[in-house]
C-alpha cells in the first residue's frame, strides 16, 4: 500500500528515471537509436525497476498517468537527439484502452518537437488480445503521422501471428531468448533464418535484443538481421550518457 500511495508523488517529483539503451545498425555497427526504459528511483528503496514499477501503478489504477508522464519525459529528452536517430517507447494495449492514448502521443509530439518519423512504438502483445481492435486502430492513426510501430517481444509466449497481419507494422523486434542460442544451436539459427525471411518477405525490418557476444553478431549480420542491441555494445544508460554517444 506504502509504493502506491507514493506513485502520484514520484511523478510530480520527477521520481521516475529514464534510461536509454543503444540500438545500433546490424551491417554498419553505427548508433540508429535509442530505447526507453522506466525505472523508479525510490528515495528510500533505491532503483526500482519497470516491471514492479508498473505492477505498483496498477494496484493503484495509475498506469496510463505513468505510461503518459514516461511518454512526455521520453520526447522532451529525445527532442535534443540527433534526427537520424529513433526513440523507440515501450506501450502496451492497456494504454490504448485508457481515453485518448494517440491523441496523448501526437500531443507530446507537437509540444515536444519531437519529429514523428523518429518515434517508434514498441507494442508488446502480452495485453493485446483484449482491446486488439481499439489498439490497432491507434497505431493507424499514429502511423498515418509517420510514427513506426515495432511488435515487441516476439517468440516469447504471447506471440501472436494475428498482430503481424492486423497491426500496421515497420518492425519485429526478436525476444532475446530467440538470439540467445544462435551461435551454438542450428535449430535455433533456422528459426531465426526463417523469422528475418518471413519479416522481409512483409516489409518489416528486424531488431534483435539480448547481442551478448561477438558470435551472436556475426550470425545477425550473416542472416540479414537489421538493428540490434544488448550488453555487447550497452546495457540501458543514462540520457547524458547517451548523448556523449552522439557527440
Ligand atoms: O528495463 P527493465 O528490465 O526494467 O524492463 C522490464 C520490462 O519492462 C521490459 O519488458 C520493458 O519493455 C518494460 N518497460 C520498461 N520501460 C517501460 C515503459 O516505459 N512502459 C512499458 N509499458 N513497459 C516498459
Ligand atoms: O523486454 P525489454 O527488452 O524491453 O527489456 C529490457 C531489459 O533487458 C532491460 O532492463 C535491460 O537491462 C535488459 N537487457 C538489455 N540488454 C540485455 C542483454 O544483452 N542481455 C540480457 N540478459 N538482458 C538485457
Ligand atoms: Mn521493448
Ligand atoms: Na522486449
Amino acid at each position: 500500500a506504502k509504493l502506491e500511495g507514493d506513485l502520484l508523488g514520484a511523478l510530480h517529483r520527477d521520481e521516475i528515471a529514464i534510461l536509454f539503451q543503444p540500438q545500433f545498425d546490424v551491417a554498419t555497427g553505427e548508433l540508429a537509436g535509442g530505447e526507453a526504459l522506466a525505472r523508479w528511483d525510490h528515495p528510500s528503496y533505491g532503483l526500482i525497476g519497470a516491471e514492479t514499477l508498473f505492477a505498483v501503478a496498477d494496484r493503484g489504477d495509475h498506469v496510463s498517468q505513468l505510461s503518459r508522464h514516461i511518454a512526455r519525459r521520453a520526447l522532451a529528452m529525445g527532442s535534443a537527439w540527433p534526427a537520424n536517430l529513433r526513440l523507440s517507447l515501450n506501450v502496451t494495449a492497456e494504454d490504448f484502452a485508457v481515453g485518448d492514448f494517440a491523441g496523448t502521443i501526437q500531443r507530446v509530439v507537437a509540444d515536444t518537437g519531437f519529429p514523428p518519423t523518429a518515434l517508434t512504438l514498441e507494442i508488446t502483445e502480452q495485453t493485446l488480445i483484449s482491446d486488439f481492435e481499439a489498439c490497432a486502430a491507434a497505431l493507424r492513426e499514429l502511423a498515418a503521422d509517420g510514427v513506426h510501430v515495432a511488435l515487441d517481444d516476439f517468440g516469447t509466449g504471447f506471440s501472436n501471428f494475428r498482430a503481424l497481419k492486423a497491426l500496421p507494422l515497420d518492425a519485429l523486434k526478436l525476444d532475446r531468448s530467440l538470439v540467445k542460442d544462435i551461435a551454438h544451436d542450428p535449430r535455433d539459427r533456422v528459426i531465426l533464418r526463417a523469422m528475418i525471411a518471413m519479416s522481409r518477405a512483409l516489409d518489416l525490418k528486424v531488431i534483435a535484443e539480448g547481442v551478448e557476444d561477438e558470435a551472436q553478431l556475426a550470425v545477425l549480420r550473416e542472416e540479414g538481421a537489421d538493428i540490434f542491441q544488448g550488453f555487447l555494445r550497452s546495457g540501458p544508460i543514462t540520457p547524458g550518457e547517451f548523448l556523449g554517444l552522439t557527440a
